[in-house]
C-alpha cells in the first residue's frame, strides 16, 4: 500500500456539498482507503481572480493503485461532477489533484510529483496541514509543509 495526498477544489455549483460528496467518492475508489480528510476551506482564487471564491480541502488515502492508475481515478471522479475543461485555472464544479504519493518524485506530461506548486499556495497546504501525520511532514526535496505556511498565510484563506 502506498500513501498518498489529494486536492480537493469547487468553485461552481454548491462547491461545500461537492467536496463533502467527492470525500466520499474518494472512500469508494477500488483498492483504496480513504486515512483522513481535512478541514473545508473558503480560498481567493489564484490566478485567475475573476471568478468565484473556491472551497479547497485535502485527503489522505492508502492505496495499492499506481501513481497513473489514481490520476485516471481521480479524473473518473472529476467527470461524475460535471466538470468540463475549458479555462486553464478557470471555474470548476471539481478539481482533484495528486499532491504527493509516497515520497515519489516524477515528472512525466501527464504528472508532476509533488505537485509544482503545492508549497506556494495556502489553499493546497493548510488542508494538507490537516491530514499529515506530523507538522514536520516532510515534501520532497523542500523541507517541511510547517516550514512553508507562514510565506502563504496572507493569501486569503478561512477556516470552514
Ligand atoms: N485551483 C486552480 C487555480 N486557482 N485558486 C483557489 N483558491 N483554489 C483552487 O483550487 C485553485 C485556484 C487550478 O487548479
Ligand atoms: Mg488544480
Ligand atoms: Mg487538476
Amino acid at each position: 500500500m502506498s500513501t498518498a495526498y489529494i486536492a480537493l477544489g469547487a468553485n461552481l455549483g454548491d462547491p461545500v456539498a461537492t467536496v463533502n460528496a467527492a470525500f466520499a467518492a474518494l472512500s469508494a475508489l477500488p483498492q483504496t482507503t480513504l486515512a483522513a480528510t481535512s478541514a473545508l476551506y473558503r480560498t481567493a482564487p489564484v490566478g485567475i481572480t475573476e471568478q468565484p471564491e473556491f472551497i479547497n480541502a485535502a485527503a489522505r488515502v492508502e492505496t495499492a493503485l499506481s501513481p497513473e492508475a489514481l490520476l485516471d481515478a481521480l479524473l473518473g471522479i472529476e467527470q461524475q461532477f460535471g466538470r468540463v475543461r475549458e479555462l486553464r485555472n478557470g471555474p470548476r464544479t471539481l478539481d482533484l489533484d495528486v499532491l504527493l504519493y509516497d515520497d515519489l518524485v516524477l515528472d512525466t506530461p501527464r504528472l508532476t510529483l509533488p505537485h509544482p506548486r503545492l508549497h506556494l499556495r495556502a489553499f493546497v497546504l493548510y488542508p494538507l496541514a490537516d491530514v499529515v501525520p506530523s507538522p514536520d511532514f516532510p515534501l520532497p526535496g523542500r523541507g517541511t509543509l510547517a516550514a512553508w505556511l507562514p510565506a502563504v498565510a496572507n493569501q486569503g484563506i478561512v477556516r470552514l
